[in-house]
């Protein structure tokens, strides 16, 4: 039995597409409260945290080639302050909105420690202002908790890196950026594309990620809907064909459950407004109970 704290982020500024705001509703109307219930956890939902309407913020839009930059730093600083309000031995939950939440639930999964990251996802989110084609900071989150990127997003709840750049694993890859590939090269992250995921299969790449993080005290997935194959997630917006499969995703959950080492869960990019009837929040609940115990026998 674990403490679950869940904690909403109706975060739409990282990127350019209206919707993705309604993820943290979209995933409750899914009943992850229940189906978290249902498998013996105790729930806490900690509500949203307040986050500004895109078309009240116009004057912020732009910042040194950065989207709503300020805004999202507010926000992920508020956030911060809510995990850190969680039971010291809550497992949290993070419901997104746009990937530039993880910035948030990462900080926190961090907290002077040591953590290890599980990035599931079509993209990398590896950009820096520099190398990103968009300017959307949903792409950048990644490099930012690894140090790299503006300041005043690498400093977000506190100096620095949060993550080591060799403590990061990404499954699912399929859409990178050229100056993406370089830094993902140049800094040591472990990469899983979709390649190796069909050669090698999850089973593998689960055992190198246990492996990998035996022994670490806090391991975080971070988990983008839109690494599963948008025939069966079709409401996000990215979608990339030639994703995980409705049992990938879950074998990759299950084996990660029994490893015993997660300790914190991004559950994000979820848009209701390009979904057919919430199906994609309604994978997102499975895969989250897969993750957290779940069995069939
Ligand atoms: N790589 C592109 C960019 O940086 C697209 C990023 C899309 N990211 C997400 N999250 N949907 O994974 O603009
Ligand atoms: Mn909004
Ligand atoms: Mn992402
Ligand atoms: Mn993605």
């Amino acid at each position: 039995m674990k403490r679950i704290g869940v904690l909403g982020m109706p975060m739409d500024l990282g990127q350019g597409r209206r919707g993705v705001d309604m993820g943290p509703s979209a995933i409750r109307y899914a009943r992850l409260q229940a189906v978290l219930e249902e498998l013996g956890h105790e729930v806490q939902d900690f509500g949203d945290v307040d986050i500004p309407i895109a078309e009240s913020l116009r004057h912020e839009r732009e910042s040194g080639g950065l989207s709503y930059l300020e805004p999202i730093r507010r926000a992920c600083e508020d956030a911060i302050r809510g995990f850190a309000a969680m039971p010291d031995d809550a497992f949290p939950v993070l419901l997104g909105g746009d990937h530039s939440v993880a910035m948030a639930s990462v900080t926190a999964a961090s907290r002077g420690r040591r953590v290890g990251v599980v990035w599931v996802d079509a993209h990398a989110d590896f950009n820096t202002p520099e190398t990103s084609p968009s300017g959307n900071i949903h792409g950048m989150p990644l490099a930012h908790l690894c140090g790299l990127g503006d300041p005043r997003l690498v400093n977000l709840g506190g100096e620095g890196a949060k993550v080591r750049p060799e403590d990061v694993v990404l499954i699912g890859i399929r859409s990178l950026d050229p100056g993406e590939v370089r830094l993902l090269r140049e800094r040591g992250v472990t990469v899983y594309t979709m390649k190796e995921v069909d050669t090698l299969r999850v089973p593998a790449i689960a055992q190198a990620v246990a492996e990998k993080f035996r022994g670490f005290e806090r391991v975080h997935v971070s988990l983008d809907a839109d690494v599963l194959d948008p025939e069966i997630a079709p409401g996000v917006g990215t979608p990339v064909p030639g994703g995980l499969t409705y049992r990938e995703a879950h074998l990759l959950m299950e084996l990660l459950a029994d490893t015993g080492l997660v300790t914190s869960l991004d559950l994000v990019e979820v848009n209701p407004i390009l979904d057919i009837a919430n199906r994609t929040a309604r994978i997102m609940v499975e895969l989250a109970s897969s993750l957290l115990g779940k069995k069939i026998y």
